[in-house]
């Protein structure tokens, strides 16, 4: 059994809320003992303020490499749908090693966002014309080596994909990369499943692409084929993907879903933009995780998703940083209620309960839904991954705040430069805002975008 290991903070944000002098012992990458109120002890590990790891429920790691290329007005006005078009030519290219080399990038950047654990909703399965890399889940792999070099946890999301659009119409050439029937792709999770072993808390789900992509009878098989297991999907992100669905079923994407599936916990609805009131409180009410993605939703122009409604509904979110245009868990907080005050012309508008702190309830409960749609519960909390940020409370933005407005500061007024050390399973990965193997896997990164983009 590996040692214990103990660290003492004089501030952690425990599921309860903030504790004064808490030790916090780990073994095996988990927590076995929380305790407030005690003196810290020989040999402890100190630091002032303790925050748990923000799990990151949405990835497509390799649109990291396309961050600002999409950014220049094209000849018909740019959508989400001519966003894709340059992503689709952009991953053209990429090789498993490129995709290996991205990737570690990307989790590099989120560990040191605060980021520990990601769920990569993966779908870059074939090589360049569609065929079967001769290793089958070569890019799956590319993701777990990824992974392990950063140290990130993971949850493998493979991804089937089979059309360009509801009712089966036949993928473009640019999908071919994405493709699968049922039994290719069971084969692919189980070389998925088998190859994420090599990493210590590393899991698996599986992740219809959206109802666009996926027919009702896959669906099903795939529902089936993930038992407990997370199950992730893309809904109603789009107004054209509401109207197209209501075209092919007279139903819109979630009403249609809640209908045709056993949503429940394990479900992750990523987006969840498009909500009439009553699908908000169904997905609320049937305990599924809403996946929002506040800067790229932003970024790609989707919509706002119906946030206060649906915690009023008793909801649950996580956050995720999806295209990975920019990387810091701290700024899709802050955009995500930026984004409810700008539309709602009020303020402090997701701390739903008067006296309560914004930055706190929004920390939280991301936490909280994050956790669940990953499939490893997160928190300071005994049996949780020993998962931790610090703050760097030297900070502008942090000095002289009291404990219960350190939240608030942070997510208002500073952002990932803020953050001093970020710890995985009782592992310390960032110091002083550095991930330790930041500057080899840059220097990979480096020399892929120099061929990327040649
Ligand atoms: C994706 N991204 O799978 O990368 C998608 C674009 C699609 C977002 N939806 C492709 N943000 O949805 O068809
Ligand atoms: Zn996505």
């Amino acid at each position: 059994m590996a040692a214990l290991v103990t660290l003492h903070f004089n501030h952690a944000l425990l599921p309860q809320g903030w504790a004064a002098d808490v030790r916090l012992s780990i073994q095996d990458g988990r927590f076995v003992a929380i305790t407030p109120g005690v003196a810290r002890q020989p040999g402890d590990h100190h630091a002032a303020c303790a925050l748990p790891g923000m799990p990151n429920l949405h990835s497509h790691a390799f649109q990291r490499a396309m961050a600002g290329l999409a950014e220049i007005r094209g000849p018909k006005g740019d959508s989400f749908w001519t966003w894709r078009e340059t992503m689709y030519r952009f991953v053209e290219r990429m090789t498993p090693d490129d995709i290996a080399a991205v990737a570690a990038q990307a989790y590099v950047e989120m560990l040191e966002s605060g980021f520990t654990r990601v769920g990569e909703f993966h779908y870059l399965h074939h090589d360049r014309n569609g065929a079967r890399y001769a290793e089958p889940a070569a890019t799956s792999l590319a993701i777990i080596e990824a992974a392990a070099q950063s140290g990130i946890g993971l949850t493998l999301l493979p991804v089937f994909y089979a059309w360009s659009g509801f009712g089966q119409q036949p993928p473009s050439t640019a999908q071919r990369r994405f493709l699968s029937d049922i039994d290719s792709f069971a084969g692919l999770f189980d070389m998925a499943a088998t190859g994420a072993r090599i990493l210590p808390d590393a899991l698996v789900g599986i992740a219809p692409h959206s109802l666009r992509a996926v027919a009702p009878t896959e669906l099903s098989a795939l529902q089936q084929m993930a038992g407990d297991r997370p199950i992730h999907i893309h809904i109603a992100e789009q107004a054209r993907e509401v109207s197209d669905c209501l075209a092919w079923s007279g139903q819109r994407p979630v009403e249609w879903l809640l209908d045709h599936a056993d949503v429940d916990r394990r479900w992750c609805l990523v987006h969840a933009t498009h909500m009439t009131e009553a699908e908000t409180s169904d997905v609320a009410r049937r305990g599924a995780v809403a996946g929002i993605c506040p800067i790229t939703e932003a970024n790609l122009g989707d919509g706002l998703f119906p946030a206060e409604p649906f915690l009023r509904a008793g909801g649950r979110y996580g956050i995720g940083s999806d295209s990975n245009v920019r990387i810091d868990a701290i700024e899709e907080l802050r955009m995500l209620e930026y984004g409810q005050r700008l539309i709602r012309q009020e303020r402090n508008i997701l701390a739903l309960a008067p006296g309560r702190s914004t930055g706190d309830a929004l920390y939280r409960m991301a936490v909280d839904g994050g956790g669940q749609a990953l499939g490893d519960d997160a928190g300071l909390q005994v049996g949780a991954s020993a998962d931790i940020v610090t703050l760097d409370l030297a900070h502008a933005s942090l000095v002289h705040r009291p404990v219960e407005r350190l939240l608030d500061a942070l997510l208002f007024g500073a952002g990932r430069d803020a953050i001093d050390s970020v710890w995985r399973r009782g592992v310390q990965l960032v110091s002083g805002g550095r991930h330790q193997a930041r500057d080899p896997i840059l220097a990979r990164y480096r020399k892929t975008l120099e061929r990327l983009t040649a």
